[in-house]
């Protein structure tokens, strides 16, 4: 059992008390470190009345001293139990001053204060800030702080603090101080500090009222030269949110410092965003193309929170996707403006419908706005994120852009300062709109993918069409019967010269509301019989089922106007192709590629010079997790056999084709970090993909000449994947062991280093992961180098993972135990792979849950991990 009880939605109160302000002195000591805080507290007159003041605090904080209006608090005036401090009896309003000892040095679980590589740093969203001091830690409780940190001036000669900094000395034993003030009042969530010895790169930004803001990123000094990419997203990211949303930022200062032991990819503290150095540090020599539109889409993101998140809050943990969903929607529409709108969509949609749909159809699933959690640590998902995500575009889709804007505009100056509800964002939208969303919020409280049917009908006498659409949820553990959802349905209709009819509004995408279980939407004047091109740009994350011909989805292929279902129908083709190779693999029938399927690939990639981007999107396969996620039941096996198979025919069949286009889109010239560079590197290092597979010493040699040559991470690191899972033994390991003395300091490449081989599908993966565990550049207290190989090895490699014997599952549940004790966050992230034991046959499903009793069994487990695997084993 765990200690922890459940907490829901259904009990939430307004604080007793409020604190106006809160003052905050750190001594900063590795073992030993004191906080002062004086707080000024009055009682809420919004709340019941009561004379107890609850404050939350971690068990490991020591309670030093306790002080009222300046008396010291008699020990029978409060009680600590559990996660509580509570004062029995205190007045109306008052000072509270408090002492407490920390251990930064033993905090493994990198919440609250810890030590990253000797350098301090926070994490306190979501409830880190009790593992500090004694305090009201949740979101609704808005203060004032004022921090003054003290350390030895020569080991920490920077100290940061959120807000301005106001005045700063030295003192006579070594130390020095700064005083940090933050006027804008903030829940503890956002608290953060720094201390280390850090360099800087700086820069300027005026703002749209054109006030100077000085922009500080700081990094360990052997990692300045990678933060240029980094600053030129942040000062974008401040323009487009001025521009795109009217959003001006407030502060003198804004900061990034990155660190390198981090559970997460980064965190908006009001002007001091803390960053895993994965996600900030970029350089070409060391980061690929991913790795940089990853740094400018969290850079991003955390910058975009200071409106969505900070200055408009959550009133509580279950608003989480309050400030998640809505930023990241902010963080999409960012990406798309500076990149290719349609390769950013097939991203996002990428993640929502394998990953997201997968945890809709598990047994974590949960409402965007949950009802419920044991650990809110468990509830940072992809459902609070992407699909809150989804369902804010939605409102803007519905809306449209103009009246969306109206509707941000409204809720930012409605609830500036304020701690609120996914149901004031939407009342905002309601009330700029005019409209009823109150069905609409249905997509807040239910949890589950829809599916909806379609069916059509054409009357060639009258030219009328007709659309039917059935739409259905499935149960999820919150609720087994689920009422129908307010969604958009963009469609357009195909002529059969592959243009679009004109619709409603001389548009050719028209946008249909779906609010009952059924609908019948009707198209008059349709002068032919037509092809529908149904929920363009992905408009709901819904599951689509219509009965197309593989004709008609190779005739979407190449004709559909929208980008997006372009992609999507050469996705569904290879879809299908593959669910019918895998009856046949499973049958032990004989494997082979249709004519018509190896045509289709011929003729986009005929056109791939006129798209490169597009044309890498559409060359690659359904990966195996989409593939898992659309399949009744997963075999690993056959899944990984099957695209393997089709990879190598493909490859076989149309190999001069790959060859020449590899060679068409080498590089001329020196790397430049363009789309139009990026989208080349990805189209050749696709076509380098495919040839490798052919096992032949001359594309080997091609491969092994890019990674020698290679000017830029991609380049050379997609020479050496392609090499090290390849069948050249001898190849992969030179290839690696190379990489390896190359780049042995550099922590994030090593990252990649682990990956490639916790990636590799050949057999023996679980031996080589765990002769990588004793590996030196292998660090098992740090959430990157974990994540990057027992995490890739257990959600990359399924081949390996899910071996027959349940050696994975072993090695996985393994370290589980040990994590639980050291990191919980990382420890409960990593089960994801156990939890969907019921998507597999039964061999294998008693194997995964036996590994998840024995988890269970240990006991002494923490909440995080306790509630995944028990909701998992449940039923
Ligand atoms: N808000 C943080 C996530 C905090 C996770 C705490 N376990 C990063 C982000 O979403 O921007
Ligand atoms: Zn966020």
């Amino acid at each position: 059992m765990s200690a922890k009880p459940t907490i829901y939605l259904k009990d939430y109160t307004p604080p007793s008390f409020l604190i106006d302000t809160i003052s905050l002195r750190f001594e900063l000591d590795e073992t030993a470190t004191r906080v002062k805080s004086q707080l000024q507290v009055r009682r809420n007159p919004q709340a019941a009345v009561t004379r107890q003041l609850q404050l939350h605090g971690h068990e490991s904080v020591e309670l030093c001293e306790i002080k009222l209006n300046g008396a010291h608090l008699a020990a029978d005036a409060y009680q600590r139990e559990a996660e509580f401090l509570t004062l029995l009896d205190v007045p109306e309003s008052f000072e509270l001053e408090i002492e407490t000892c920390i251990n930064p040095e033993a905090n493994t679980a990198l919440e609250g204060l810890y030590l990253s590589d000797g350098m301090y740093c926070t994490q306190c969203e979501a409830e880190g800030f009790r593992r500090i001091t004694f305090y009201p830690d949740r979101p609704d409780v808005m203060s004032v702080f004022t921090t003054t940190l003290v350390a030895d001036a020569s080991r920490f000669p920077v100290l940061l603090g959120n807000g301005n900094p106001v005045q700063r000395g030295e003192l006579d034993d070594g130390r020095h101080w700064v005083t940090w003030v933050d006027p804008f009042p903030k829940p503890a969530y956002l608290f953060a500090l720094v201390a280390g010895d850090l360099q800087c790169l700086e820069d300027q930004f005026t703002t749209c009222s054109g006030r100077q803001v000085t922009l500080q990123i700081y990094a360990e000094a052997k990692d300045l030269e990678k933060l240029d990419h980094a600053m030129t997203a942040l000062k974008n990211a401040m323009r487009w949110d001025e521009e795109v949303y009217g959003r001006e930022y407030d502060l003198d200062i804004y900061m990034i410092v990155a660190v390198d032991f981090f559970n997460m990819g980064a965190m908006e503290n009001k002007g001091l965003n803390i960053f895993n150095t994965a996600c900030v540090l970029a350089h070409p020599r060391t980061t690929t193309d991913a790795g940089f539109q990853r740094v400018e889409s969290v850079v991003a993101h955390e910058y975009f929170h200071n409106w969505s998140g900070n200055r408009v809050t959550c009133r509580d943990w279950f608003q989480l996707s309050l400030k998640e969903g809505f930023t990241v929607f902010r963080d999409q529409c960012f990406s798309a403006d500076m990149h290719s709108a349609v390769v950013q969509r097939v991203d996002e949609v990428g993640i929502l419908r394998t990953a997201q749909f997968a945890e809709d159809a598990g047994p974590m699933a949960h409402p965007v706005r949950p009802a419920s959690f044991i650990e809110i640590s468990n509830f940072y998902t992809l459902t609070v994120y992407e699909k809150g995500a989804a369902v804010v575009r939605m409102l803007h889709t519905l809306l449209g852009a103009d009246v969306f804007r109206k509707g941000a505009d409204l809720y930012f100056e409605r609830h500036d300062g304020q701690a609120v509800t996914t149901d004031d964002f939407v009342q905002a939208m309601a009330d700029v709109s005019g409209r009823d969303l109150t069905q609409f919020k249905r997509w807040y409280s239910q949890a589950g993918t829809p599916r909806l049917k379609v069916s059509d009908h054409y009357d060639a006498a009258s030219q009328r069409y007709q659309l039917n659409v059935q739409q259905s949820c499935p149960a999820t553990p919150e609720a087994q019967q689920k009422l129908p959802f307010h969604l958009p349905l963009s469609v357009g209709l195909l002529r059969a010269d592959g243009s679009s009819f004109v619709l409603k509004d001389g548009k050719t995408t028209q946008l249909l509301e779906l609010t009952e279980a059924e609908q019948t939407f009707v198209f008059d004047s349709i002068d032919e019989a037509p092809l529908p091109s149904l929920l363009r740009d992905f408009s709901a994350p819904v599951k689509l089922v219509y009965g197309y011909t593989d004709e008609q989805l190779a005739f979407l292929l190449s004709h559909d106007e929208d980008g997006f279902n372009r992609w999507d129908a050469g996705q569904q083709l290879s879809l299908r192709l593959v669910n019918r190779l895998i009856a046949d693999y499973q049958q032990g029938k004989p494997l082979s590629l249709p004519d018509t399927f190896v045509a289709t690939w011929q003729s986009v990639l005929q056109q791939a010079p006129q798209d490169p981007a597009m044309a890498a999107l559409l060359l690659t396969l359904p990966s195996e997790a989409y593939i898992s996620e659309t399949a009744e039941q997963i075999d690993p096996l056959a899944i990984h056999h099957v695209r393997h198979f089709m990879r190598c025919a493909l490859a076989e069949q149309l190999e001069s084709s790959w060859l020449e286009l590899c060679r068409q889109h080498d590089s001329q010239s020196g790397y430049t970090a363009s789309a139009a560079d990026m989208a080349r590197r990805s189209l050749r290092n696709l076509c380098l993909s495919y040839l490798m597979v052919l096992e032949s010493p001359a594309h080997l040699a091609l491969a092994q000449q890019q990674f020698e040559t290679a000017d830029n991470m991609t380049d050379q690191f997609a020479a050496l994947i392609s090499v090290a899972h390849s069948g050249f033994r001898d190849s992969a390991d030179e290839l690696l062991a190379e990489f390896l003395s190359q780049w042995q300091h550099e922590s994030l490449v090593m990252n990649q280093w682990l990956m490639v081989q916790a990636t590799d599908p050949r057999e023996g993966g679980l031996a080589r992961v765990q002769q990588l565990l004793e590996h030196p550049v292998y660090d098992a207290r740090n959430p990157n180098k974990i994540r990057s190989l027992i995490g890739a090895f257990c959600q990359q490699n399924a081949v390996n993972f899910h071996a027959q014997d349940g050696s994975g599952y072993r090695f996985l549940a393994d370290h589980i135990l040990q994590l639980d004790a050291q990191n919980p966050q990382i420890a409960a992230r990593l089960l994801t792979p156990l939890t969907r034991w019921r998507r597999y046959a039964a061999d294998r499903q008693a194997l995964m849950q036996a590994q998840l009793q024995r988890i269970m069994d240990k006991g002494q487990l923490s909440g995080d991990v306790y509630e995944v695997v028990s909701k998992s084993l449940c039923q």
